[in-house]
Parts: C-alpha cells; structure tokens; sequence
C-alpha cells in the first residue's frame, strides 16, 4: 500500500512502473485531468465573486467574459486533456458530439468526462465535481466510447467540498488524495478505500417516490426504514457516492415516469462511478444487470443506477431484481 502523504504525481509515476511495457502515456493523461482539475478547484472557490463581477458588468478583473461555471468546467477540461496530446478522442456531458484531438490522433485513450456535476448545486456553495472514464482506443469513431464500464483503464472523480479530493482508480484499488492548497499538490490521503460491508444511510430523491417505475422500490426503502436506516440527499451525485464510499449504505437513481432509463448518464456519472465503488468493494447495478456489463448504444445513454455495499445492494435485488 502507498504511503499517506505521497503526492498524486509520484502516485501516478509509481502505478506505471509497475507496467514493465507501460509508455508513460497514461500517466500523462491522469496529470493533464489532475491539473485541469486544480484550475477548476480555484474558479470554484471564486464562484460567488466571479458571480457578483459578472452581475456588474459581465467582465471579470482581466476584462474577460465571465463563463458560468460549468462551461466554464468544460472548456478548462478540454484545453487541457487536447492539450495533453495523450486523448484520440474526448466525449463529455456538456457536447453534443465527441471531440476528435488533432495533437492525439496517435494517442492510446479516449476519456468521457461530466466537467461539473451537480448543477443545481453551484449556486448555493454545496459540493460539486468532476467525474472522468478512460478508455482504449479500439477504432477510429464513435465505438471507441460505446465500450463496457468493465472495459475501464481509470476512472475518478473530483469532489470540490470542504476540502478538495481526487478519488482515483485504475484497476488496483481506489485511493484518495486531499488538495493541500499551501503546496498546490493532492496528497494521498485515503490509502486503499475500502466501503463498509454495510451502512446505515440511504440516498434516493423519495420525492420522485409516486413517479417510480418499480413500486417495489418503496417496500425496500421501508424495509431500509425499519431497520433503522437514516437518509441523506444532497443532489450532487459526486458528494452523494463519495459519501456513501466512506461511510457505506445506498445511492440510486432509479428510473421514473418522467425519466424512463433514470437520469444518470451511463458514460460520464454511473459508469465511473460504478468501477470505483467495485474496486473499493462495493457493488452496482441497473436493477437488472451489473452496471459495468452494460454496452452502450449512444455516448449519451442514460441508466438507472443502485450503487453501494454489497449487504444494501443485494437485499435491493432480492426486491426489484
Ligand atoms: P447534472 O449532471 O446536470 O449536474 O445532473 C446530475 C445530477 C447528479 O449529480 C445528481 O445525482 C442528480 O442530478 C440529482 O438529480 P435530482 O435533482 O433529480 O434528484
Ligand atoms: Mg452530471
């Protein structure tokens, strides 16, 4: 197990050697999304100034034009990972189309990435972040992002709330790493992350209750109730999964009669999602089959998704499955 305290980079670095063929390749590919997202971290910090010199003139101190800030999310990741020359190909929630990289057009990764989840929460200071999925390039299109979740080089998140954390994963465990603003560098601060066998919390949005396809949900919700479970929501599925990591229990978002597949997007939120909370020892599902297992058929396919520890996850099966 890594040392607490090592920084992200060394981390990185030291994963790769253990690769005797690896090229370097995706180690520069994590560093292109780690310092992408430090700049996010910053404009998010600023987010209410930037809103009140926007608000006065829709100009910011250097004259430029305020963004708000999940576009402005968007655009930092893009610069930065076409930048990297280390994508063929980028794919995130905020574009229509992917986005083919000229200075990577021999590169190894495709990376599907949501710049700023948790939209509705941006506005009144509670945590959002960052998710991202690294693929192989298997072709020359779009097939290059219709691969399975378990097909997965790497995949993390960044959650800007108290403190700011990288939560990464490559296949060998999940390992967490605190933003130390005084030396500008994420420090492993949550070696090997492991989730509970079991919890005590459960997190769906129960005013989509009377919407829910599967009524059988609500009777495992009751049954979650009556043996004492407590509930927390916070709408931002980076902070809810993060919380359910460390403390385990349930997240989901199940389908409804508005949003017939769920609301989460299979590439960019419940695919990452899914293989971190596998390596730490959890589980996800669909409700039908293993989130992981499911081959998309377009880039912006949504999924009904149940994620957490293994005892949550298969009594909700023994209910909706
Ligand atoms: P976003 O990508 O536009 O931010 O939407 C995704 C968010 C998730 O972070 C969160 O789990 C979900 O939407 C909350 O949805 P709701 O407000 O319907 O409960
Ligand atoms: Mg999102």
């Amino acid at each position: 197990m890594a040392e607490k305290g090592m920084d992200l980079n060394r981390f990185i670095l030291e994963e790769e050697r253990k690769h005797p063929l690896a090229t370097g390749s995706l180690s520069l590919a994590l560093m292109a999304i780690e310092s992408a997202a430090k700049i996010i971290a910053s404009h998010v910090r600023m987010a209410g100034l930037a809103d009140i010199l926007g608000q006065a003139g829709k100009v910011n101190v250097q004259g430029e034009e305020v963004q708000k800030l999940d576009e402005l999310s968007n655009t930092i990741m893009i610069q930065h990972l076409l930048d990297s020359g280390q994508f063929y190909a980028l794919a995130s929630e905020e574009l229509t189309e992917p986005i083919y990289s000229h200075k990577g057009k021999d590169a190894k990764y495709v990376v599907a990435f949501d710049p700023l989840d948790g939209s509705s929460n941006i506005d009144v200071n509670v945590s959002i972040g960052t998710i991202f999925s690294i693929h192989k390039r298997i072709g020359d299109g779009e097939e290059n992002f219709l691969q399975k979740g378990s097909q997965q080089i790497a995949a993390g998140y960044i959650i800007y709330g108290s403190s700011v954390m990288f939560v990464l994963t490559t296949g060998n465990g999940v390992n967490g790493f605190t933003y130390d603003p005084a030396v500008g560098m994420f420090l492993l601060s949550h070696p090997d992350m492991k989730i509970p066998e079991k919890g005590k919390i459960y997190s769906i949005n129960e005013a989509n209750t009377h919407k829910w396809t599967d009524e059988n949900l609500i009777k495992y919700i009751d049954q979650l109730k009556s043996e004492g479970y407590t509930s927390r929501y916070i709408g931002s599925m980076v902070a809810d999964v993060h919380r359910t990591l460390i403390k385990g229990g349930m997240f989901g978002y199940p389908a409804d009669k508005k949003n017939t597949n769920g609301k989460l997007r299979l590439l960019y939120e419940a695919a990452p999602m899914s293989f971190i909370i596998e390596q730490a020892g959890g589980k996800a599902t669909t409700g039908k089959e293993n989130i992981l297992d499911v081959k998309p058929e377009s880039i912006h396919q949504r999924v009904p998704v149940f994620l957490g520890s293994k005892k949550e996850i298969q009594q909700l099966l023994e209910f909706i499955g």
